[in-house]
Parts: C-alpha cells; structure tokens; sequence
C-alpha cells in the first residue's frame, strides 16, 4: 500500500524529467500563463521527487493567497460535536462551527444567555443531564426545488437523538432539539426537497418514549422511529409543534433519503436488523454482528410523507411523551409504510438527480441494488406483495421493484451522483471509489453503456461515506469528489496510536477510468462521516452584523442593545450595558456585592470587517465572542468574591492589552 515515489535510475531520469518538463509546460499553457518553467521549479520537482500526476495535483488544488475556493464542504466532526468547513479545492480548513459541544474561541457555551448551549435549554439539559458533546453524522443543507439554497444546514447526533440548525447568514448554530421519543438516532439529517421537513431516524430500536422493557420483550415492546421536523425557514427554526412521528418496526433502521422528482414525497430507508436479534454474546447467543447478518435480505421501508402529513393533520396519531407519533397500525391502514427486500446487511439508500433510482448498498454484497421509482408505485397500486411482516406491513415483491444489480466491488456503502450520469460508491472493504454508469435517464445523456463498472480508485483507507459536489440534489456538478476515509494508517507522520482520517479529494471532471486523486487532508478532531459540497457563490454570509445591537441568536435587534455604557441596581439585580470598540470596554471598572445577579448586555461597536472583540472573565468561566455588531448577553451570580480582571481574548489592535477593566466584588 506504500505510495510509488518516481524515482528512476539515472538515464531514466533524464527522459523522465525531460518528459515532465513537456507535462509542466502544457499545463502552464493551458493557464494561460506565458511561462517557462524556471529552473528553480524543476529544482523543487527534482528535490521533492514529484510525479507528472503529483504536479499535475499541487496545481489543481494549491490556491494563492487571496484567491478563493470554488466550493464549501460542510462536514460532521463526528464525536467533537462539531461541524467543519473546508473550501475546495484548496482543502483548506475555513472554520469549526460549535454545534453541540462548547467552543471557547466562539464563546459558545461559556455563559452566553439563550444560545442553544444554555443549560436551560431542553435540547441540552436533558432528565437533569447537562449534555456537552454530540456524535454528529450527517449534515443537511437546505433545498429548495431539489437543489441547494445556501440558507441552513442541519446536523445530527447520533448519541443523544438530537437535531442541530445552523443559519448560514453568520454560520453559527442556532436551535439544538432533543427527540423526545428517540434516545439516539442516525438516519439523518436529510431534507425533503423544499426543505418542509428534516428527518431523522432512530437508529437502536427502544421503547419509544425511553421507557422501560427488558430485552426479552423485544418484538412487543420495543420500535423503530423516523421523526418529521417542520422546518419554518421565516424564523429559521424547526418547529416542535408542527412535528410529528412515525412508529416503525425494530429492525434497526439506518440511512435514509428522500426522493426527488419524480419521487417526491417519499423517503426510503434501509434497515439491518430484520432478524430482530437481541444480541447477548455474554449468554452463549450470537453477538450482534451475527445475529443481525442472519437473513440474506432486510427490508427497505418506504415512507410516503405527504400521507403520513395528512394523518397527522387529521389527527390520527397517538402521543408518546407528548409528542405525536403515528402509529404502525396507522401507518399501515392509511399506505404510508412499505416494505421491499434489500440485500443483507445495507447501509446507504441514495436517490439519483432525477429521482428515478434508488440505490441501495449492502455491506456484506458486492453489489448495488438499483429500483426504480415507477415500478414502486407500480407494485403498490397493484398490490404486488410477496407478504406481510410480523406487523403486518406490505412487502412489495422485490422482482417487481427490481431495476437492475451491478457488482460494484466488496463493502460497498454510500452512493454520490455527478452531472455525466455517473455513480460512485464507495467500497469500505476493497478501499476504492467504484465509478459506474446509472441506466437510461431523462436528465442526462443516456451512457454508451448503462450498468456498467467503469473504474475503481484506490483510496486510502477504508472508505466510509463519499460526497460529490452538490451530489445529493437534482443538479449535481460532478467535478470533484472527497473520499471520508476512516483510516489513514501510513498516510501522515506518526501522531501516535490515535489517527486522524484522511479526507481525500478526487478529480471526477473527465469522464471513463479517469478518476484521480488531487490531496489529502487529515482531520484531527474526531470522526467526520458525512459531508455537502456547494458551490461557493451560493453561500451569502454576512460580514458584519446588519446593525449595531444584533441579536444573533434570534437575528433581530436585541432589546437591551446599548451604545453607551450604563450600570443599573435595582435590589441584588445589577443590569450592566458594557460597549466594545478599539481598545476599550464601557464601563471599565464594575462594583457589585457578592451574591448579586448580574445581566451584562455587551455591544459591538465596530463596523469593520473582521474586527472582532472578546470578553474573558476569569474564575467564573465565562468567555464571549462579539463579533461586528452583535449583542450578547451574559447572566450570572457574582458569587465569588474579589478582584477580577475581565480583558478581551481577540488582538483586535495594537492596543489590545489594554483593552480590559476590573470586576469587583465585595464580600
Ligand atoms: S455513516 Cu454514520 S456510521 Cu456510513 Cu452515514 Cu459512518
Ligand atoms: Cu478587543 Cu482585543
């Protein structure tokens, strides 16, 4: 698996270098750069022994300063909670946004009254547990007509069944909500194409509503879950009321989609566990891994949301922890749930541009599996079952729905689309990217060979999910594609027994076995899964808040904005409106006695572009962020007494120490 250095014997080398000279040359041309190579490159090229596919790389990736990327890429920090924005092709990290896990830097969870870390929130405080991390897997932009809008991105916890928005006018988190029927859940985040919902599945059957049974009541007691969150794009919130559930049977669902045009309002999940094994390795039963591996097929569900809207609206639903949820029997009566085979073990269901096919992977078989969205509908008006499930759901006949399976190499997982009619899968086992040719659709040229294995590209190491420019909408741009590669083994300098993952770019721009990889970029911080490319120039983030007094988290004026500085006692509350300019807080010197409440309204009053202040108060681990503009509030008991120096944490400008003042608290 060593990488091969160019490195011929001497004679060689002269050919070779003379013949990477003619490469070089073209690709200098080919910029419309009117150059020879200097000599002191082809000094650099011999020194750091580069192949012709090596340069041709560094010069499709590296980006002079002040140049900027062509696409974003928003991907999961896995167990940091975070979610991380890279530009591409550049693979340059441009910011960690805190989502669910505290960020001293953006003063996110560090005292902030009302952000979605505030403890007195109840997506973060949760039985009396104060929750400070997340295992994010899947993020989501927002879609409109199918097609990314560059308004909000959506992530999931896994861990804790929990739902993130982030409005992408600033790119902070803004909402952090808690399923209150589902401990955990994976299936998600995804979007329907107009961004009505956001959807999440669980993914460990429970008893929902996290009540007790013990596991010999598995069948009886314990279900699956897909929740349909409202998304309100006015306040830019989801909306816990407008949202409702559905009951599923425990097969443990996993990953999930939702169709597109010609599929619109359905959403297809991929199950695991149809064998219903309830593990128990300890007791002499298969483990887990061999208990839900059993059956050659599991079950595809599939969801018509637009029905199971309408039995919410109609009311038919029952409410678990006051949340309503559909039930299975409902689900079931009003054609809302459906059942098809799906080879053993899948994991991702992936639903092409014109959302015509649906692509299924199981781990355990070296194909996709490929229906098609008309012969789905065709076998539910016809009733085409090949039976019911022990809930008496409808299993549509697998030959029915069946459009095609192509062997695609071992472990497959994910499937990503381009604008060629191309897929790409990715083969965790074989570490590879399969490139293969969807059959005949309206949107795109129809292949020269349909079904087909095209090309597998190595990739370094086990590949888990695949992202392809704006892959998952109805108008993906092919170009480029970044392999999330779990391992990174031999890849980076030794970082000792804990690695980072190796996110790989990979030219996808020419068409046939041309794949190719471009850079490698290892990320340090946890377990990024899942991850959406768009185009840059649909993003349109604010550089400074609109005006003086911004409150960020509900992007209006904030009530208690103050350009001059004030301190008010009435009784042992103490309302104090701190202002921040280069280099200096108002008020700088703060008495109060110890015990008092203290509400302090902090205002940016800068209007310059990336002039940020901090505000850091020692012992009461409290730390601010205000960017240009904004507004926060922080709200807490003076309830130790002394001497604090409060300063700000960003070097705002040359006088940037002297930017602080004293808190003083009497005893
Ligand atoms: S994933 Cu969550 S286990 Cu394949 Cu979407 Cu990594
Ligand atoms: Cu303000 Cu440093």
């Amino acid at each position: 698996m060593q990488r091969k250095i160019w490195n011929p014997p001497f004679s060689l080398s002269v050919l070779g270098f003379t013949l990477l000279g003619i490469t070089l040359c073209v690709l200098v041309m080919s910029a419309s750069v009117n150059a020879q190579l200097p000599d002191d490159a082809m000094e650099i090229v011999r020194e750091r022994q580069l192949t012709p596919d090596d340069i041709k790389a560094a010069l499709a990736t590296y980006t002079p300063t002040g140049r900027h990327d062509e696409y974003v890429m928003f991907t999961s920090g896995g167990h940091s909670g975070q979610v991380i924005v890279i530009g591409m092709p550049s693979m340059r990290i441009l910011k960690v946004i805190a989502v669910f896990t505290p960020d001293p830097w953006q003063g996110y969870g560090y005292g902030v009254k009302d952000a979605p870390l505030d403890a007195s929130n109840p997506g973060v405080t949760v039985d009396g547990q104060t929750l400070t991390w997340a295992d994010t897997h899947h993020p989501a932009l927002s879609e409109t007509e199918g097609d990314y809008d560059g308004q909000y991105l959506f992530i999931n916890d896994k861990a804790n069944g929990r739902v993130a928005t982030i409005d992408l006018r600033d790119f902070e988190t803004k909402q952090i909500i808690k399923n209150p029927v589902a401990l955990n859940d994976h299936g998600a985040t995804m979007v329907t194409p107009n961004t009505e919902y956001v959807i999440e599945g669980l993914q460990y059957a429970m008893p929902l509503g996290n009540e007790y049974a013990p596991i010999s009541e598995y069948k009886s007691k314990y279900r699956g879950l897909m929740t349909f969150w409202k998304f309100d794009r006015e306040r830019g919130r989801i909306d816990e009321d407008q949202s409702f559930a559905i009951e599923l049977p425990p097969y443990w669902q996993d990953l999930a989609d939702a169709g597109k045009l010609s599929s619109d309002g359905w959403i297809f999940c991929g199950s695991f566990n149809s064998e219903m094994a309830t593990g128990g390795v300890e007791d002499g039963n298969p483990p887990f891994e061999a208990g839900t591996a059993e059956r050659d097929m599991d079950y595809l569900h599939l969801i018509n949301w637009r029905r199971a809207e309408q039995a919410f609206k109609d009311g038919k639903v029952e409410k678990i922890k006051d949340f309503p949820v559909i039930t299975l029997e409902t689900a079931v009566a009003e054609g809302i749930l459906y059942l098809t085979p799906e080879p053993k073990s899948p994991h991702g269901v992936d639903v092409s541009p014109s959302g015509n096919y649906i692509v299924v992977s199981g781990k355990l078989d070296p194909h996709v599996t490929v229906y098609h969205i008309n012969k789905i509908e065709k076998a539910i008006v016809d009733k085409d079952y090949e039976g019911l499930d022990d809930y008496g759901v409808p299993i549509l006949s697998f030959d029915a729905v069946l459009e095609k399976q192509i062997e695609v190499g071992l472990g497959p997982l994910h499937t990503q689309f381009d604008n060629q009619g191309y897929a790409y899968t990715s083969l965790f086992l074989d570490s590879a990217v399969a490139r293969w040719t969807l059959g005949p659709d309206a949107k795109y040229k129809a292949p020269e060979r349909p079904w087909r294995l095209i090309q597998q590209l190595p990739v370094h190491y086990n590949i888990g999910h695949l992202v392809t420019a704006e892959g998952d909408t109805v108008e993906p741009d092919g170009k480029y594609l970044v392999a999330l590669n779990k391992w990174a083994v031999d890849r980076f300098l030794n970082v000792g027994p804990l690695l980072p993952q190796n996110l790989q770019l990979v030219d996808i721009s020419d068409t046939g076995d041309n794949m190719g990889l471009l850079y490698d970029l290892p990320l340090g911080i946890g377990e990024p899964h899942y991850a959406q490319i768009i185009k840059a120039d649909k993003l349109s983030a604010w550089e400074i808040y609109p005006e003086v007094g911004w409150d960020s988290i509900n992007q209006q004026k904030h009530p208690k904005a103050a350009e001059k500085g004030s301190i008010k006692r009435d009784g042992n509350t103490v309302e104090i409106s701190m202002t921040a300019i280069r280099s200096h807080y108002e008020p700088e010197i703060v008495e109060v006695n110890k015990g008092d409440k203290i509400i302090l309204h902090l205002t940016s009053l800068e209007r310059t572009y990336d002039a940020t202040h901090g505000f850091a108060l020692p012992a009461y681990n409290i730390t601010a962020s205000v960017e240009a503009g904004e507004t926060v509030t922080l709200d807490f008991v003076a309830d130790k007494a002394g001497v604090f120096s409060f300063y700000c944490t960003e070097f705002c400008s040359a006088l940037h120490l002297e930017m602080a003042g004293y808190f003083l608290v009497k005893p």
